[in-house]
């Protein structure tokens, strides 16, 4: 399990001699592929009353958890060890009003911009916010640098958003930029989870940097660029350098869940104007001594970085009390976990 990840202190949890540690490495509806101690691969399902009506966090892709192992059949899940990390998003299937885990106890996000007609900087903000919330190591990685002739524009626009956080241009297909993520990321027992829309490359980088076919992939649609959803459930793999990558299908939405934190850190260049202003209550919309209005005029800060720092923050700001409530939920009543079907919507 240390190839997986497993820390000493995680074996020393598993208290009951007979039970086991696991890390679930895929989820298929209510059942879970995981990798455990003694006997490898193995599949479990939840111990219902561990998990209904209890405190316990339903598992997903990266999650240790403590299972009763059964050789026969299908183990039983009996407990979620406490995340490290957590990629976290409101859960469209959810009207607004409770989150899903996409991933779990990774060091890394790669969050996947391509570098073809689908940049879109306002999406990158979006996936940097959750990005730095989840409380893992942060690498924008801008695909396909093969298919632009210059992209000195959206390398520039991609520094301004990741604030700090290392930008790389790549290409699965020539091997541009591989072996720079290689050195820095791909270390034994540490794991990285790849994020991004659908077609952005995820799962043909997955393949460069291993050296195998382990994902299918899928041509991207001519017209506007966006990918097919090729990938349809994510999944865990142990690469030959120790290194372990989630990959994951391209969300067709992406809400903020409880990212005050992300948001701030994200948004620090904002947030520090905002400080600047005459009015301590400025709305940054034509009052006197607005210094974010300032800075959009003399063009430090461009209009479109405003204007989604305000539509993340009213999400935020939207899920903060439905976080807060669920957490209190939690600790009396659980919900069923959100089903994974064969599409992320
Ligand atoms: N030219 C070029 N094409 C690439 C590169 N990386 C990926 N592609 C192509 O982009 C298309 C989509 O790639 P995938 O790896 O399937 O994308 P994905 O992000 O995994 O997409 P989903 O699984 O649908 O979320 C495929 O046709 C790939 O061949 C690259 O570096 N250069
Ligand atoms: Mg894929
Ligand atoms: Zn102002």
């Amino acid at each position: 399990m240390e190839k997986y990840g497993a820390t000493p202190e995680m074996k020393k949890e598993i208290g009951n001699g007979k039970n086991m540690l696991a890390r679930v490495t895929a989820v298929h509806k209510e059942r879970y592929e995981m990798v455990c101690e003694a006997a490898g691969d193995t599949f479990g399902r939840l111990k219902t009353g561990n998990y209904y009506g209890k405190q316990e966090l339903f598992p997903t892709v990266g999650d240790f958890v403590e299972i009763e192992y059964n050789p026969c059949g299908d183990s039983r899940i009996l407990r979620t060890l406490q995340r490290r990390s957590c990629f976290c998003r409101l859960d469209p299937s959810s009207f607004g009003n409770w989150e899903q885990a996409v991933a779990a106890n990774f060091d890394y996000v790669f969050i996947l911009q391509s570098l073809n007609a689908d940049f879109n900087v306002r999406r990158l903000e979006r996936y940097l916010t959750m990005g730095r919330q989840s409380g893992a190591g942060l690498v924008v990685v801008l695909t396909k640098a093969d298919l632009a002739a210059d992209y000195t524009k959206e390398m520039e626009a991609a520094l301004l958003a990741a604030d700090g956080a290392e930008v790389i241009a790549v290409s699965a297909k020539t091997g541009m930029g591989l072996d720079k993520l290689k050195a820095a990321y791909m270390q034994p027992g540490k794991t990285i989870v790849f994020l991004g829309s659908s077609g952005v490359g995820k799962s043909s980088l997955v393949n460069a940097l291993t050296g195998k076919e382990w994902m299918q992939t899928g041509e991207i649609r001519e017209d506007d660029g966006k990918g097919r959803h090729t990938t349809t459930y994510r999944q865990m793999i142990l690469d030959d350098s120790g290194a372990i990558f989630i990959d994951t299908p391209g969300m067709r939405t992406l809400g903020v869940w409880d990212a005050a934190q992300g948001l701030e850190q994200t948004f620090a260049d904002v947030e520090t104007l905002a400080k600047a202003c005459r009015f301590g209550n400025c709305r940054h919309e034509g009052e006197p001594g607005c210094a974010v209005q300032e800075a959009i005029a003399a063009g430090i800060l461009p209009k479109g970085r405003l204007a989604n720092y305000r539509k993340l923050k009213r999400e935020v700001e939207n899920s903060e009390k439905k976080a807060q409530y669920c957490r209190n939920r939690r600790s009396r009543r659980q919900k069923s976990p959100s089903r994974d079907s064969a599409m992320e919507p």
